[in-house]
């Protein structure tokens, strides 16, 4: 029977030893949210790393069977291939460049080496599983060369490829010494699908000027082949985070934020530790603003999450110091004795709490320097129940070409910012409500589940156009 095969840097799921034992635990990401009805069904499969060492190949064995039984398969990753392939390539070479941050990136061969070899283990694995009538799903610019590497042992099978992260212009994607290996890696690809039509522009662009192959419109002709290139904006689990804002749990941990913030107005802010989410920006912002309007000080409350990532990164550890820093700096400078105007966690928490603050901020304030789509905006949006809050949203974020009735602001232009947080803390109820509906039409009707069905349906169009063309 004819199996989908989705494969990911990363398994949705959490491992966890206790005295040698393992178990296993699904996340609950959006993205395996969205493919959960897919892997889960039938032979169906995900394939991906576990996110964790495992050398003992009993211990590996052992997991695997685990696994198998949650349609799950692994990858084991070596140290040295951490190191290299995610770390090195994927996170220090790859990410900088995509994100516009291209002073950040390392060029070594080592790293381009492993992601190379990674590439081509992942290759080797899915090879075990599949057969040529299956359709392959893969996620993500960790594994650009895998659906090459695919095309070339299996030529009929039918390969999607989605990329969550932007695809910067070609001024900045020739950076990068191997850009012709990378194009012709994802150029595997029946379907390929990215977040906004710039990135999809920008990646048809690249091809036209680093390969020697027509493009017309979305489509690029390449081995004789034609490979799609369309845009696909992800959504969230609408259905969840509007939700949970009914669920006990959650309505308890609003209470006690209301008691604890009393008259406070909640600023809320939400990342993943990362250069690219514009945190330290948008700390300089809010201090300028606590300096320029003073009449704000003890009357409002940055709340600001940030998720541990990739800490063993140098830039990333860096960052970390800094915002410490700064958090440290603008709390001391304007704390009085019963209010502090920065609540900073370096943590992260279970999502009920998240859809607490979600429901209990007055404004969302989401400004990443670059962001291939940004869900923290659309989660907030689909939490407001009540259509009222402000979001503030960078018009650098993939969401903003969906969310446009946001407060849309530049990232770097930190009057803008600052101009944005007064007008939504002054602004009147029926405005907030005007704004707010239709974005979470536009998020509840786009949702995840919407995502992968237009995804797979188109997916399998293109192969039936394929088919027929090869018939002729
Ligand atoms: C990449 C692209 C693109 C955050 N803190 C906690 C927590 N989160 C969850 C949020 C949200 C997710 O993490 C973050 O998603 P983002 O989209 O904002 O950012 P990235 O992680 O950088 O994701 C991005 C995305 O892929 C999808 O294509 O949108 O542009 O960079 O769902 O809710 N979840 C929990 N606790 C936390 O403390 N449980």
């Amino acid at each position: 029977m004819r199996k989908t095969i989705i494969v990911s840097n990363r398994l949705p799921v959490k491992i966890t030893e206790n005295d040698g034992e393992f178990t296993l635990q699904p996340s609950e990401g959006g993205l395996a949210t969205g493919l959960g009805a897919i892997y889960r069904e039938g032979n169906n499969i995900w394939i991906g790393w576990p996110g964790q060492e495992i050398t003992d190949p009993a211990t590996q064995e052992k997991i695997a069977k685990q696994f198998k039984q949650l349609n799950l398969m692994p990858v084991y990753l070596t140290q040295d291939e951490i190191n290299n392939f995610y770390e090195g390539f994927s996170n220090e070479t790859l990410w900088p460049v995509f994100h516009y941050m291209s002073v950040y990136a390392r060029y070594e061969q080592t790293y381009w080496d492993a992601y190379y070899q990674v590439n081509q283990k992942f290759r080797d694995i899915i090879l075990k599983v599949a057969e040529p009538d299956d359709i392959i799903w893969v996620h993500d610019y960790q594994l650009l060369l895998l659906p090459g590497m695919l095309r070339a042992a299996l030529p009929e099978i039918s390969i999607g490829f989605f990329q969550h992260i932007p695809f910067p212009s070609y001024e900045l994607f020739r950076l990068i010494p191997w850009r012709a290996e990378i194009l012709e890696g994802m150029l595997g690809s029946d379907l390929m699908g990215f977040h906004t039509f710039d990135d999809t522009r920008h990646f048809l662009n690249a091809v036209s000027r680093v390969l020697p192959v027509n493009t017309t419109a979305n489509v690029v002709s390449y081995n004789d082949r034609a490979v799609v290139v369309e845009t696909f904006p992800m959504g969230i689990d609408y259905g969840k985070f509007s939700s949970l804002g009914n669920d006990p749990e959650v309505l308890e941990q609003v209470q006690s934020l209301k008691e604890n913030f009393k008259e406070d107005r909640l600023i809320l802010s939400i990342d993943r530790l990362d250069y690219s989410k514009g945190i330290r920006q948008r700390l300089q912002a809010f201090e300028l603003l606590l300096q320029l309007h003073p009449e704000y000080i003890g009357k409002i409350v940055l709340y600001m999450i940030v998720v541990p990532s990739r800490d063993t990164v140098p830039q990333y550890k860096e960052l970390r110091d800094e915002i410490d820093k700064q958090v440290g700096n603008i709390n001391a400078r304007f704390r009085t004795l019963s209010w502090h105007p920065i609540q900073y966690f370096y943590r992260s928490f279970p999502v009920s709490t998240l859809s607490a603050l979600y429901n209990f901020s007055d404004i969302c304030l989401v400004t990443p320097m670059r962001d291939g789509m940004n869900l923290v905006s659309k989660e907030y949006v689909a939490s407001r129940n009540n259509n009222d809050g402000v979001l503030i949203l960078s018009e650098m974020a993939g969401a903003s070409k969906e969310l446009s009735d946001a407060l849309i602001v530049n990232p770097n232009n930190l009057g803008a910012i600052i101009r944005a947080i007064v007008d939504a803390l002054n602004m009147p109820l029926p405005e907030q409500q005007r704004r707010m509906k239709p974005m979470r039409q536009v998020v509840s009707k786009f949702n995840v589940h919407h995502w992968v069905k237009l995804f797979m349906t188109r997916l399998k169009e293109v192969n039936e156009m394929q088919q027929n063309m090869l018939a002729r």
